[in-house]
């Protein structure tokens, strides 16, 4: 299967690749959900990377984002993240890359325009609407870091659950989704819209939809073909 893909790839005039969290496993970033470990087992992460998780727990869950932010201080991207900044390099226009990850890995390996639909973990912004006196870079240090005049939080600049994505970001990975005539799946475990959906409309429009993956996936059923495997194995043979 992974020699029939290769001519896939071969012959496609544009890729789509959806990335997620398994695609940086391989460089020690724990997946979303297995990155609960240790204390942060008690919590759920669908409930912290929200507005309301936050809001109601401010310093817990700006602690989980500098745990999260400190993990990734310690990382280098993976042959997989270098297979795609490689093959972008040397086949410009051909391959759209779109993550849902936050680590900054992919940019890190060298991809540019790089469409992030959830955000970046190492970005920050305020929690409402910044008055005159919010000054991000007068933050008063806490944790939370707060505006010491009204009292207005800083939270990480990521897109949470029951927000939307950024609006351009996502219209540009559906363009691809359905213009695509490849759609490489790598790493997700496809259960987060409206993300997941993009391989659901490259299908649609007519596109080979490849899933890389280890384990079973909730977007099995888009695929054309499957390649049960990591994206540091697979990637490298794949995009030559
Ligand atoms: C929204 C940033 C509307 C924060 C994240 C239908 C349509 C639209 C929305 C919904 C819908 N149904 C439900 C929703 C609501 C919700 C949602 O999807 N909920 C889920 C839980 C059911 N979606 C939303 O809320 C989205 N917003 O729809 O807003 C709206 C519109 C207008 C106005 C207002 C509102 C926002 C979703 C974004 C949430 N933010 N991240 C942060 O990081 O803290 S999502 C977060 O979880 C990650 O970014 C990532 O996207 C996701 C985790 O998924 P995966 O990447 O797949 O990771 P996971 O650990 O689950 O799996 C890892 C996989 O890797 C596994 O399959 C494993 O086998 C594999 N693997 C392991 N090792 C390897 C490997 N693969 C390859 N190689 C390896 N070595």
């Amino acid at each position: 299967m992974l020699e029939t893909v290769q001519g896939w790839v071969h012959e496609a005039q544009h890729i789509a690749v959806l990335t997620g969290a398994g695609v940086s496993a391989e460089s020690g970033v724990p997946t979303f959900r297995d990155a609960q470990t240790g204390y942060w087992a008690q919590f759920r992460p669908e409930d912290m990377a929200t507005e309301a998780g936050f809001r109601a727990h401010p310093q817990r869950v700006w602690d989980w984002y500098q745990y999260r932010r400190d993990l990734l201080a310690d990382v280098e991207p993976n042959a997989g993240h270098h297979a795609l900044a490689r093959f972008a390099q040397q086949h410009p226009g051909r391959l759209t890359l779109i993550t849902q990850n936050v680590d900054g890995l992919h940019q890190r390996a060298g991809n540019t325009g790089v469409l992030c639909l959830h955000g970046d973990i190492f970005s920050n912004r305020w929690l409402d609407t910044p008055r005159p006196c919010c000054h991000l870079d007068h933050a008063v240090a806490g944790q939370p870091p707060h505006c010491d005049r009204c009292g207005n939080l800083v939270r990480p600049g990521v897109v949470w659950f029951g927000e939307a994505l950024p609006w351009a970001t996502l219209q540009a990975a559906e363009d691809a989704a359905r213009q695509c005539d490849l759609m490489l799946v790598v790493g997700t475990a496809g259960a987060v819209y409206p993300a997941a959906g993009l391989a659901h409309q490259a299908r649609a429009a007519g596109a080979q939809v490849v899933v890389l993956n280890p384990a079973p996936s909730a977007l099995d059923d888009t695929a054309h073909a499957l390649l049960r495997g990591t994206a540091g194995t697979l990637l490298p043979p794949l995009l030559g």
